[in-house]
């Protein structure tokens, strides 16, 4: 069985970070560790949200880790939330990354902006993360904090693959922009695979409405994909189509909720695509 380690906070509320990654990645048939870095009652999109900071746990449990000789088929961060945390998030992956995919969500804004608490220092200290990953999937926002260039709410192809190249000049090898759309009614991801030159792209229909938490959820099924041997283009699209179906169920509730999608009941179907 595969084996996954996942650096991130729970919010207890809200379907995003480990509430997310825990279930996903188990679902798709693979072993889900967890390195908790915080507890939330809610994601920081909430008002008056509780925090614990865990980030004195990281180090013993890493050392717990080691001692016990466990290895790991991928390493995963995403959400952090200090400069210590990238630091030691930096030092999971020298203690066990070592011929390990890791990927690094840079998750810390969207839609233009930083989510509450991050500033433009934080992003260039997560560049730092972000160059010792083997692949990055940010947003078009997080990709412009991480690059300190102005976010462009409007653009094309071309303008999406030079961001793409500037993104694996940081030193991931490859690099996906989640969340992109050319034309409306179009939305996907485009991906480049500095090593071998060579971009990729998925869109499918848009849903009508966006919704938190579905970078966590891509991120998730992409690893999980990648870890079970799929190619970088089946694991973009089979993450990709997960969202989309996540946003079609929760739509189909009436009484939805509107802080994250329904992926509970669109794992029925990935587990069946993945068998
Ligand atoms: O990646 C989303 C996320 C995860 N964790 C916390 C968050 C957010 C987004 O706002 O606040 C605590």
């Amino acid at each position: 069985m595969k084996r996954i380690a996942t650096m991130q906070d729970i919010s207890c509320v809200g379907k995003c970070s480990l509430t997310v990654a825990l279930p996903i990645i188990s679902a798709m048939g693979i072993e889900t560790a967890i390195m908790p870095t915080a507890v939330l009652s809610t994601h920081t999109m909430f008002k008056g949200f509780t925090f614990l900071d865990l980030t004195s746990q990281i180090e013993p449990i890493m050392d717990h880790w080691e001692k016990e000789g466990f290895k790991f088929d991928a390493l995963y961060t995403g959400y952090l939330g200090s400069f210590e945390q990238l630091s030691l998030a930096a030092s999971f992956f020298e203690r066990f990354g070592k011929g390990v995919l890791k990927l690094v969500d840079p998750c810390m804004a969207d839609n233009g902006k930083l989510y509450p608490g991050f500033t433009p220092q934080f992003a260039r200290a997560m560049r730092d993360l972000c160059a010792k990953a083997d692949v990055i999937c940010p947003n078009m926002t997080e990709a412009s904090f991480l690059l300190d260039i102005p976010y462009r709410e409007n653009y094309d192809e071309e303008y999406c693959r030079s961001v793409l190249r500037q993104l694996t000049d940081i030193g991931a090898k490859r690099a996906v922009i989640t969340g992109v759309s050319f034309e409306n009614g179009k939305l996907g991801a485009y991906a480049y695979d500095s090593e071998k030159d060579e971009y990729l792209c998925y869109f499918n229909d848009e849903e009508p409405q966006h919704f938190h938490g579905t970078g966590d959820i891509w991120a998730s099924v992409f690893l999980g994909a990648s870890a079970l041997g799929k190619p970088f283009l089946e694991a973009m699209e089979i993450a990709c189509d997960f969202v989309k179906e996540s946003i079609r169920l929760t739509l189909l509730e009436e009484n939805h909720n509107e802080y994250g999608v329904n992926f509970e009941q669109a794992l029925f179907g990935l587990a069946a695509r993945l068998q």
